[in-house]
């Protein structure tokens, strides 16, 4: 990479609040970042080309590497801003059973709690009926096909309130669930609240004055320096860019072979590629296409399968 202008490209929709996860991290390290938005469901011919076919939001490009995943994507904010707390294993013990549901149930929750009319009202406003129906279509499909079964309804509802009263109570004795500085626990933790509020609108509970404090803190920075980015450009960028040296890899019985890598939980849809380095966090995959050349695509190691081709 030579252009520091584009040195962080990030492939997302407005609406979605795992990219939220990292728009707010941009916002507290102060990273300039370029904005490719994606529709809010496959296809996504602007994305597809450089994944290789992963369907999740939302994806970092930095040149010829891809990273996908919030949890692989943090560790690279982590390294390049040598802020270790931004790092998913820098996540203390006592907190990671609480950021696991926050990523898990919680998320799912928030959707699954409300009653199905509010939702589609919800959906109605922001997309239109055309792209509603699609969505609808596209996400039954998809948690069809998953390894995991949210909660719906009423225990939904309780898995929601009772995550915001325990993060309230956890935040009455700590400005941030990291400690006194943000860390990877509250942007894991802050999404799917920021979820809420932007599907449904409304307020937080006033009784829960130690999650609105934390809530506004979170937000208070925003999402830092953003500058919109036509597709094309970020096509351009990975067609001129060669992938960045690899770490020194594992011994891994499928190492130098073809594999697919994807999601072990939703939105599963596997990349193919070589082999080309395993560490202790990541995969990553080469993937020697036409339009670019040489790509390097990351996952983390968590949550991912990895099979052979
Ligand atoms: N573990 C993934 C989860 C990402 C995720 O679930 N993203 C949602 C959007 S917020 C998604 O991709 N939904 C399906 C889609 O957009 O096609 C991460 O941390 O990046």
């Amino acid at each position: 990479m030579t252009d520091s202008s584009v040195d962080w490209i990030l492939h997302h929709y407005e609406e979605s609040p795992y990219a939220e996860k990292i728009r707010l991290m941009f916002g507290h390290t102060g990273l300039a970042w370029c904005s490719v938005l994606s529709p809010p469901m496959p296809p996504r011919p602007n994305l597809d080309p450089l994944t290789g076919g992963y369907r999740r939001i939302p994806v970092v490009q930095r040149g010829a590497d891809i990273f996908c995943d919030t949890a692989l994507i943090a560790l690279e904010i982590a390294r390049v801003t040598d802020q270790a707390g931004l790092r998913p294993d820098a996540v203390a013990a006592e907190r990671l059973d609480l950021v696991s549901r926050a990523q898990g149930d919680v998320f799912f929750s928030i959707i699954t709690s409300e009653p199905p009319l509010k939702i589609l009202g919800a959906l109605l406003a922001k997309f239109g009926f055309r792209q509603t129906y699609r969505f609808f279509k596209d996400r039954s499909g998809m948690m069809k096909k998953a390894t995991i079964q949210p909660p719906s309804g009423k225990r939904a509802r309780a898995v929601v309130e009772g995550f915001f009263g325990e993060l309230d109570g956890e935040l009455a004795a700590t400005p941030f669930l990291s400690g006194d500085q943000v860390g990877y626990a509250d942007f894991a933790a802050i999404h799917p609240v920021k979820f809420k509020m932007d599907l449904m609108g409304g307020a937080l509970p006033a009784s829960l004055e130690h999650l609105h404090r934390w809530y506004n803190a979170m937000l208070l920075p925003g999402h830092g320096a953003r500058t919109e980015l036509p597709p094309d450009k970020a096509f351009e960028i990975a067609a001129a860019a060669e992938p960045r040296a690899l770490p020194p890899s594992e011994s891994h019985v499928q190492l130098h072979q073809q594999v697919r890598v994807g999601p072990d939980d939703y939105g599963q849809d596997p990349v193919l590629g070589e082999l080309v380095a395993v560490t202790p966090e990541r995969f990553i995959l080469g993937r020697q296409t036409q339009a670019f050349n040489l790509l390097h695509v990351h996952f983390p190691r968590q949550g991912y399968a990895l099979q052979p081709a």
